[in-house]
């Protein structure tokens, strides 16, 4: 019974001066108060009063604080690629669904980079069907027990056949792919670690140093030059360019969507890139969903000393200083109007700061409105799994940081409602 106490205390002790060393709040009375820019306020202090002036002036001022504060420059020139289908089977998914694996191939300068999507869409179709669009965290493998789905480029070089990472399914949970097939949705994943390998520099393999980054310009600031999640992004939409040219894929039902560090990406992906009309965030947090100057949870000192390698150098600044930031997240989420958004949290979750993400949801929602479109009406969160489904969506579903069958039967409906597919069948 001491020892128990000894230990739960020496835990408490452990977990509270971790706490401290980094700065981490979970006390919504501790909030210092903070204010928000208002995303229609102009640089130079216009008021946006039409969607002409958000889309001439604002968004475009807004995109750039994002490139230069958080995110980094995205570079504009295009890459060579080339795609090849390098496995098919017509009977998927118990005959529901055609799969495919599709090796893409970047190059530029004789320098070449290979990444492998795993494709799936409904056999049982009358017409173009709209395409879900995000990565996996542990290899096209981890969302499948089937040996047909071949490792993600970033594996092959594994000798070692009994690492963990090479374990098939760790992650089948996540990827619901037989019901989306049967709600009559395509879904393409990829692994993230193909387009940028998660590792800093100083933790690097030598598999690692190939990223899809190295082929492209940088700029020469170096604080403003995009990482990871800036990477991460651009990846989204060049899946999303060989998506475009499927004949079974609908052009204007294309859906980006993120977990975690991933539902970063899916952000800022889909801020960029305007063919995806739905943007789905999924537990992201500090530097996604969550609004940064609440100070609540995972902070900028956290996370851009663990994670060096995710935002530009320019994010660092503000470590303790978020108060500083030119810009919080609700802007972001507002810079996906005149489309659709759907933010996703988790009770448990609070290192990602549910509350936050629920606050930039709301805050976000007056640029919505200027296009007459609905999104969160009441500061107050609504209840655990009482989603909100209105031009914007969000839910907070009980339980843990994670993506589950839950979190997707509701962006199902949720995209459902938008392409009007309800009673479609
Ligand atoms: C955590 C990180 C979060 C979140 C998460 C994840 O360690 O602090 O910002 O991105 O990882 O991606 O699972």
């Amino acid at each position: 019974m001491k020892t128990a106490i000894l230990v739960s205390l020496l835990f408490t002790v452990a977990i509270t001066s971790s706490a401290k060393r980094r700065n981490i709040n979970y006390d919504e009375s501790k909030i210092a108060p903070y204010t928000l820019p208002d995303p229609l306020i102009c640089n130079d202090g216009t008021k946006v009063t039409t969607t002409e002036q958000w889309e001439r002036v604002r968004r475009p001022e807004l995109l750039k604080l994002f490139e230069e504060h958080i995110y980094g420059e995205t570079p504009k020139g295009k890459l060579n690629v080339h795609y090849k289908v390098v496995a098919k089977k017509s009977d998927a998914l118990n005959g529901k669904a055609t799969a495919q694996q599709v090796m893409f191939t970047f190059s530029h300068k004789g320098q070449k980079h290979k990444a492998l999507a795993l494709v799936h869409y409904p056999n049982n179709r009358k017409e173009r069907v709209p395409v879900f669009i995000g990565y996996n965290f542990k290899g096209n493998h981890c969302t499948t027990t089937d040996e047909w789905v071949r490792y993600s480029p970033y594996f092959e070089g594994i000798t070692d056949l009994s690492s963990k990472l090479l374990q098939r399914g760790t992650q089948v949970e996540r990827w619901p792919m037989e019901e989306i097939i049967e709600r009559g949705y395509a879904v393409v994943t990829m692994c993230y670690h193909d387009i940028y390998p998660d590792v800093t520099p100083r933790k690097a393999q030598p598999r690692d140093l190939v990223r899809l980054s190295n082929l492209l310009p940088v700029t020469e600031d170096e604080s403003s030059r995009w990482q990871a999640i800036g990477v991460w992004a651009y990846g989204l939409s060049r899946i999303a360019d060989w998506v475009e040219l499927q004949p079974w894929a609908d052009r204007e039902k294309f859906c980006v969507i993120g977990h975690s560090r991933q539902g970063k990406a899916a952000l800022w992906a889909g801020v960029q890139d305007k063919r995806f009309k739905v943007v789905i965030s999924n537990n992201s947090g500090c530097g996604g969903a969550a609004l940064s100057k609440r100070v609540i949870g995972e902070n900028v000192e956290f996370i851009t000393r663990q994670f060096p390698h995710w935002f530009c150098k320019n994010f660092t600044k503000y470590s303790m200083r978020e108060r500083d930031l030119p810009l919080d997240q609700h802007e972001l989420l507002a810079l996906v109007a005149p489309r659709h958004l759907y933010v996703a949290s988790a009770s448990l979750d609070r290192w990602a700061d549910p509350k936050g993400e629920y606050l930039a949801t709301y805050h976000a929602s007056p640029v919505f409105e200027l296009y007459g479109m609905k999104g969160m009406t009441s500061a107050e969160m609504p209840e655990i799994e009482q989603p909100i489904m209105n031009d914007v969506g969000y839910h907070i579903r009980q339980g843990k940081h994670n993506i589950t069958l839950y979190d997707w039967r509701n962006y199902l409906d949720f995209c459902d409602k938008i392409f009007n597919k309800r009673g479609d069948k």
